[in-house]
């Protein structure tokens, strides 16, 4: 907790370090209260910078002693900092041994416990939370480490790399030595020191070379490990496959901890993660858990390439590692969908996720470049703008010169880069050195104003038919708008995948003036200009601009398309990205001439001949279905308009899923009934689309009932909830009853919780579901606000305290925005109750209103003055501190 004055870090400042500390011992005697923790370092000189003083990061530590070779040593503490003025002669040993106290340490940054056994988290600057260090990623150093502890209740001792002794102690103590013999930056280092059990699998690797991979879980929960073991396994096989890059260790080890502030963490050989992206079976998983499991457990192996053997310089270049992960994830889930339809799904639950946050992040008070130019507190910058638009400016990358060319630029990524501290421009000029000739070899320069350039780009669309000439122009421009600090932006290379289709639905061979002939249907234009042309030639009739192909680019599309032109691109596309956004374009289009009009609301005919067509068509896979009838979430709408008013897009966005609802309630049973799965579960994206398909089907069944009180499809839905053989569809009959607000749903609510009340991550889903209910006069908002008082609630948890809080403030607009203010009153409270326990979480929930000043009044000032009291406290964490100071400055 710190007072006003916070200190700005900035990109331009970057020095790099006085000193190397080449190798470091650490033993560790655990102790939940007070653990002793002795460093021996080999500290080096930097002699391509001038003699400084030696400055080693710590915080919340109690320094026990400091020796210089062995010999005491005059010290001092400066901001938080141990310095050494006169430290001796380089090369030298410093030894420090200094106490922290995990069972305290509430912040989950550093060493703490979880559930009687001890874990770490150290990126990014939790490493000085355990002993003082140069904790900054370009310091890298070859780690031994020893830990010693009682051994009846931490039977298991972790470290990275490998185990090199272990033996008893007196006292029933015990100990093990680990040592990784790859240097790697302190963000990177694991202990795990508790009651665990593994589930063990030895692989054979292309190359010949044995591996021991483990997943350790607490003893009840070793039957939910399999599906994490398979992730593995596939990714360890994937990335061999796709990159040529292997393992390189003996044995990878991955821990489940159920108090973790984030996903996954990819520490070398010693993965940490959240339990709920490690634990999974039929029964408490639903197929979306299970996806989720293969992109983290993938994520976080891939960073041992990217992130790990080649590392960030600074944490301005986070995206250098995150960005390129999130994409190697992300096809790597692609890859093992298999069909293009499959990897078409994932696409576009990809941008749906990139819409839903990332782009409100680059219209609000937070927008910041991929690579950001300051920061207060790193850990804020965690963001959906490094992580996911990180991703799409890798993937564009890979757009502009071809999936071989991007894997010849890693090939040499690596060659240049194994073992260093980078920079995002290093990677950059890779991907463009391997491929001289492409156009973002031509245009590198300009392409990087994606690292430095924050703000989602519009692009406008404008097409031309002249029947005589029977050419086609299109017109394309760019332009993106103010973010704070940048005023003025200059045009990105932007890759605008595109086809031209007929009337008829076919697709047109292409065909440029000045090219001999056509090229094929589909083809990347290159916009780098604020306003291109392109004139095709050869069209015999005016065909329908599809652009944008497989969101090609992290932009806006703003085009001119009409209804009839949508209902084409709907039906016949061949792009199913294009052929979904056109479906959702369709319904955006409606939903919004009501908001903006008298409220009114009333589906034509031809919106619902479209969507009965793609419900019914032979062809498409039911994954895809559900996609396409599922509507644009209430904050994706409000992203569309100028002044945001929650419970008018609630209520309209409502009219139209009942309207939807009674106006196909036949398709919707068919669809029901023909999408059941028969036998065992699988999570393979065949039978999950079926049971999405089918579980959107009976959640608007139960709504049109609702509506009328008819009891038969809640009936069926609550005999379904019952009867169910696996989370998936118990879970989705369960939201189901909630989003009608049916009677039944206190029935099957009560009985869900007592089944499942051991499993905290299924109550998780309990507390999750009921915050996200659709709102229905207030019931939801009295309901979360009564959960606070339930006994299994807890704001020490993340997981609990997200899936309560976080639910409500972030994924219930209609909940959370009332007219009284009473739901900021409660996300102030809220926020300063998490700071004093979990900054890291607090400023989490403290972007809930980042997009305050879109809002309509009353919402506006009551969200100002929510804001401004949270402001207001003495006593803020940094993290919490700087959200809420950027979203009050003008
Ligand atoms: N690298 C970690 C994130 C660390 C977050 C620190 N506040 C997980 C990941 O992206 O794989
Ligand atoms: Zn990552």
């Amino acid at each position: 907790m710190r007072e006003a004055t916070a200190v700005v870090i900035r990109r331009e400042d970057y020095a790099p370090p006085p000193y190397w500390i080449r190798t470091v011992e650490l033993t560790f005697d655990l102790d939940p209260a007070k653990t002793i923790v002795t460093s021996r370092m080999q500290i080096e000189r930097n002699e391509a910078v001038p003699a400084q003083p030696l400055k080693l990061h710590g915080e919340d530590l109690n320094l026990l002693r400091v020796l210089a070779n062995g010999e005491s040593v005059s010290f001092r503490h400066e901001d938080g900092c141990l310095v050494i003025d006169n430290p001796p002669p380089a090369p030298f040993t410093l030894e420090v041994r200094n106490t922290c106290a995990p069972e305290k340490n509430t912040q989950l940054s550093g060493l703490y416990t979880s559930g009687g056994g001890f874990f770490t988290q150290c990126e990014a600057q939790g490493f000085r939370r355990i002993t003082y260090f140069l904790d900054r990623p370009d310091v890298m150093s070859v780690y031994t480490v020893t830990l010693r502890a009682d051994k009846a209740k931490y039977p298991v001792l972790l470290s990275n790399g490998n185990l090199i002794e272990q033996g008893d102690l007196e006292g029933g103590r015990h100990y093990a030595k680990w040592h990784d013999p790859f240097p790697k930056p302190s963000y990177l280092f694991a202990l795990v020191a508790a009651n665990l059990v593994c589930r063990e699998q030895k692989i054979r690797a292309r190359s010949g070379r044995e591996h021991l991979l483990q997943v350790y879980v607490r003893a009840g929960d070793l039957d939910k490990t399999e599906h994490a073991m398979r992730s593995l396994m596939a990714s360890i096989a994937w990335d061999e496959a796709r990159f040529g890059l292997s393992l390189d260790l003996d044995r990878f080890m991955i821990v489940a901890v159920s108090d973790f502030n984030m996903g996954a963490m990819e520490n070398k050989g010693l993965n940490i993660f959240n339990t709920k992206y490690v634990l999974a079976n039929p029964a408490t998983a639903t197929d979306t858990d299970y996806s989720g499991i293969e992109s983290v457990v993938g994520h976080e192996y891939f960073h041992n390439w990217t992130g790990n053997r080649v590392t960030c310089r600074d944490w301005f270049q986070l995206s250098l590692k995150e960005g390129l992960t999130v994409f190697r994830d992300q096809e790597f889930s692609q890859d093992l969908a298999g069909s293009p339809s499959a990897r078409a799904v994932k696409r576009i639950d990809d941008v749906r996720l990139l819409r839903q946050h990332q782009f409100p992040e680059d219209a609000g008070p937070m927008a910041h470049p991929v690579r950001p130019d300051s920061y207060v507190a790193i850990d804020n910058f965690y963001t959906a703008t490094v992580y996911d638009k990180g991703a799409e400016v890798v993937r564009m990358m890979q757009t502009l010169v071809g999936r071989e060319g991007f894997a010849r630029g890693m090939t040499l990524y690596f060659q240049r880069h194994d073992g260093q501290a980078v920079t995002c421009d290093d990677f950059a000029q890779a991907i463009a050195d391997a491929n001289p000739g492409s156009p973002l070899a031509e245009r590198l320069e300009q392409f990087k104003r994606w690292y430095s350039q924050a703000g989602t780009p519009r692009v406008t669309s404008r097409g031309h038919y002249n029947a005589e000439t029977q050419t086609y122009t299109l017109e394309l421009s760019q332009h993106c708008p103010p973010t704070p600090g940048q005023a003025d932006k200059q045009p990105f290379v932007i890759p605008v995948a595109m086809g031209l289709i007929g009337r008829d639905g076919l697709p047109l061979p292409l065909q440029l003036v000045g090219e001999s002939a056509p090229v094929g249907t589909d083809r990347v234009l290159v916009l780098h200009e604020a306003t291109q042309r392109y004139e095709f030639v050869g069209l015999e009739v005016e065909p329908v601009p599809s652009l944008l192909r497989g969101f090609s680019a992290p932009v806006v599309l703003e085009d001119t398309l009409s209804d009839a032109e949508l209902l084409i691109l709907l039906a016949h596309d061949c792009d199913p990205f294009n052929r979904w956004e056109a479906g959702q374009r369709l319904a955006l289009n409606r939903l919004l001439a009501a908001i903006k009009g008298d409220g009114r609301l009333h589906l034509d005919e031809p919106f619902l001949d479209a969507m009965k067509a793609v419900l019914h068509h032979p062809a498409l896979d039911p994954a895809f279905k559900e996609l396409v009838l599922t509507l644009p979430s209430e904050s994706y709408i409000a992203e569309q308009l100028e002044q945001v008013d929650p419970q008018r897009i609630h209520t309209v966005r409502e009219t139209m899923r009942l309207q939807l609802a009674q106006c196909l309630h036949a398709d919707w049973e068919w669809a029901f009934e023909h999408h059941q799965v028969q036998g065992g579960y699988s999570p393979e994206p065949g039978q999950a689309g079926r049971r999405a398909l089918a579980n959107l089907a009976l959640g608007y069944l139960c709504l049109a009932a609702a509506e009328k009180n008819l009891p038969v499809w809640p009936g069926k839905a609550y005999q379904r909830f019952k009867d169910a053989t696996n989370m998936t569809d118990r879970l989705g009959a369960l939201a189901a009853l909630v989003g009608a607000h049916h009677d039944l749903a206190e029935v099957a609510l009560e009985r869900f919780h007592q089944m499942f009340k051991d499993e905290a991550l299924v109550i998780d889903k309990w507390f999750a579901l009921q915050a996200t209910a659709p709102e229905k006069e207030g019931r939801v908002f009295t309901r979360v606000k009564q959960l606070m008082a339930h006994p299994d609630f807890s704001l020490r948890n993340p997981n609990r305290a997200r899936s309560l809080i976080n639910a409500l403030c972030f994924s219930n607009p209609a909940a959370f925005h009332r007219a009284d203010a009473a739901g900021y009153v409660f996300w102030a409270d809220r926020v300063l109750e998490l700071d004093a326990i979990n900054p890291q979480l607090a400023a989490r929930l403290a972007r809930a209103l980042d997009r305050w000043k879109q809002l309509a009044e009353p919402y506006r000032s009551a969200a100002r003055e929510a804001i401004a009291r949270v402001a207001a406290k003495a006593e803020l964490s940094d993290d919490v501190r700087e959200i809420v100071t950027r979203a009050l400055a003008e």
